[in-house]
């Protein structure tokens, strides 16, 4: 039997105000190219992480740089981040240093990404639409701090700013998660295939954000 993690002591919500949505079978669009747009995500950690995953799901014909999810702090704007330099590659980071990973190019179709990672090896698995790529390592050792501001579309350069339209997010994005704990290769695949998944604070069927600038949510197409 797995283990029935609940997140939500862990998370805790930025604003009492902020409501939480079920999001389920739409996407954020985001229309412009470039964009100055962005999606707020109020969910955050409590307590600093010694583990993580992130999973999202996005749709674009973007070939120059863009910023998936932005994870800042204080200290280090690069705490987490998911981001796409080109076609072919991406790229991931931990309080500031990164490791890319080579993907297929000419794939003009949704892209299911997750990244976990867990301090005490410093191994990062990163899984590209239910499949595994062979695992790295960064940061052995790391605790990824918990006063965060996370952003959606762009890339934070420093904590809740420093945008560059230039490495912005056009396209659509959907199925986004953040748990502090690295999932079992059965639970990354179920968040490719979007079956049932460990509860969260942080995840698009109860997800607390704020829309920033023209970022429009619809129904997704198929
Ligand atoms: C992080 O993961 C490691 C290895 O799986 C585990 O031993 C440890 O208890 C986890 N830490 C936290 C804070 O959950
Ligand atoms: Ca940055």
């Amino acid at each position: 039997m797995e283990l029935v993690w609940v997140c939500l002591l862990i998370f805790a919500s930025l604003s009492e105000t902020s409501s939480q949505e079920d999001l389920s079978r739409k996407v954020f669009v985001f229309r412009n190219e470039p964009s100055d747009a962005y999606v707020i995500l109020k969910a955050l950690p409590k307590e600093p992480l010694h583990n993580f995953t992130v999973c999202l799901r996005s749709y674009t014909d973007l070939t120059r740089p863009y910023g998936l999810f932005s994870y800042a702090t204080k200290s280090e704007d690069n705490e987490i981040l998911i981001f796409k330099p080109k076609p072919g590659e991406y790229r991931v980071y931990i309080g500031g240093e990164h490791l890319s990973f080579k993907v297929p190019e000419d794939t003009l179709d949704w892209e299911h990404v997750c990244f976990g990672w867990e301090s005490a090896t410093g191994i990062a698995e990163f899984w590209l639409n239910g499949k595994p790529w062979p695992r790295k390592g960064l940061k052995k050792g790391y605790t990824v701090d918990a006063g965060a501001f996370i952003v959606l579309g762009q890339e934070q350069d420093h904590y809740g700013g420093g945008y560059d339209s230039y490495n912005s997010f056009s396209g659509e994005m959907t199925d986004v998660y953040m748990w502090e704990f690295l999932l079992s290769p059965h639970k990354m695949r179920s968040a490719y295939q979007d079956l049932q998944l460990p509860r969260c604070a942080l995840g698009w069927k109860n997800l607390e954000y704020e829309i920033k600038g023209d970022v429009v949510v619809k129904g997704r197409l198929r």
